[in-house]
């Protein structure tokens, strides 16, 4: 292993699909019932919180009953092994569920949010949050009533850590994309950046995605199956304790 590996992993819903999570785009998947426009941009929230903050509550809910799959303990070997071998491993998710931290990833870059974060509209303060929200809850901050709201990304809203993110894919020596679309952006676009400097870029996912002419290979299959598969290629044994 080169001290110039750096893999960059960029992660969407599909790697959390055999965790029992729903996608957003498949067939019956969270944008079959509901419109995006009501429960995930500024505008809706400002329109119904009531609902938004059911959504999350909901959502939130449902990520305690479900644990990490094969694909989230595959890629924590992996960082693991690579990290070890003095390689550089940054693992970006556009997931808001901790199913990454829970398989034991150590560095996880949630660039739409967190579920189980809640951020004031008022001092901008953001807190761990592990039951539902609701406009009377009070921020235990600046103490404001009806501000907090879900830390995720909505439409029309800035990805968080952009910067980090840039300088990871400026780096990297191959770029990994897993289960996602590729239809939302701007992580539909990190796959161009990095093959315009040349590196090696992979997809994995169910089927090809909306931008799968711009990756250098691509293996199709549940996330579950290839990921082990492809950690193991990467780095052999890596799915050995
Ligand atoms: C499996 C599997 C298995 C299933 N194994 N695979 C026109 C052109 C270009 C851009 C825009 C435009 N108009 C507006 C925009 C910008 C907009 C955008 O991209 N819109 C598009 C819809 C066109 N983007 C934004 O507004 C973003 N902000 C922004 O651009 O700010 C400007 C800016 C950026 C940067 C610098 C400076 C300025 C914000 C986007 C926020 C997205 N938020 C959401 C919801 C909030 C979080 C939440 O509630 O969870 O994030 S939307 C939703 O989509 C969620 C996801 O993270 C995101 C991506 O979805 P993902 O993960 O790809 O899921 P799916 O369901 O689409 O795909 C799953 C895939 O898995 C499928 O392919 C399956 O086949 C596969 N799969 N099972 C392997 N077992």
């Amino acid at each position: 292993m080169s001290k110039r590996t750096h893999i960059v992993v960029l992660t969407g819903a599909g790697v959390s699909a055999e965790s029992g999570l729903d996608t957003f785009r498949d067939k019956g998947g969270i944008w079959a019932r509901y419109d995006y426009r009501d429960v995930a941009t500024p505008e809706g929230f400002a329109a119904n919180p009531a609902l938004v903050h059911e959504f999350y509550n909901m959502r939130r809910t449902n990520l305690a009953n479900v644990e990490p799959n094969a694909a989230h303990l595959a890629l924590a070997a992996l960082e693991r092994r690579i990290l070890g071998a003095g390689g550089a491993f940054t693992l970006i998710t556009q997931n808001v569920d901790d199913l990454h931290e829970r398989a034991g990833s150590q560095n996880v870059i949630h660039m739409h949010g967190e579920l189980k974060k809640a951020r004031c509209a008022a001092c901008d303060a953001v807190h761990a949050w592990a039951g539902d929200l609701s406009a009377s809850v009070r921020c235990p901050d600046c103490k404001a009533v009806g501000e907090m709201r879900p830390h995720v990304v909505w439409f029309g809203e800035i990805p968080l850590r952009m910067e980090e993110i840039a300088a990871a894919l400026v780096s990297a020596s191959r770029f990994v994309s897993i289960g996602t679309s590729g239809s939302v952006y701007p992580a539909a676009g990190f796959v161009a950046e990095v093959r315009a400097m040349g590196v090696p870029c992979t997809e994995m996912n169910l089927e090809p995605s909306e931008n799968a002419w711009a990756f250098s290979d691509a293996r199709y299959g549940a996330a579950g199956d290839i990921v082990p598969a492809w950690a193991d290629e990467i780095f052999p044994s890596t799915l050995r304790p």
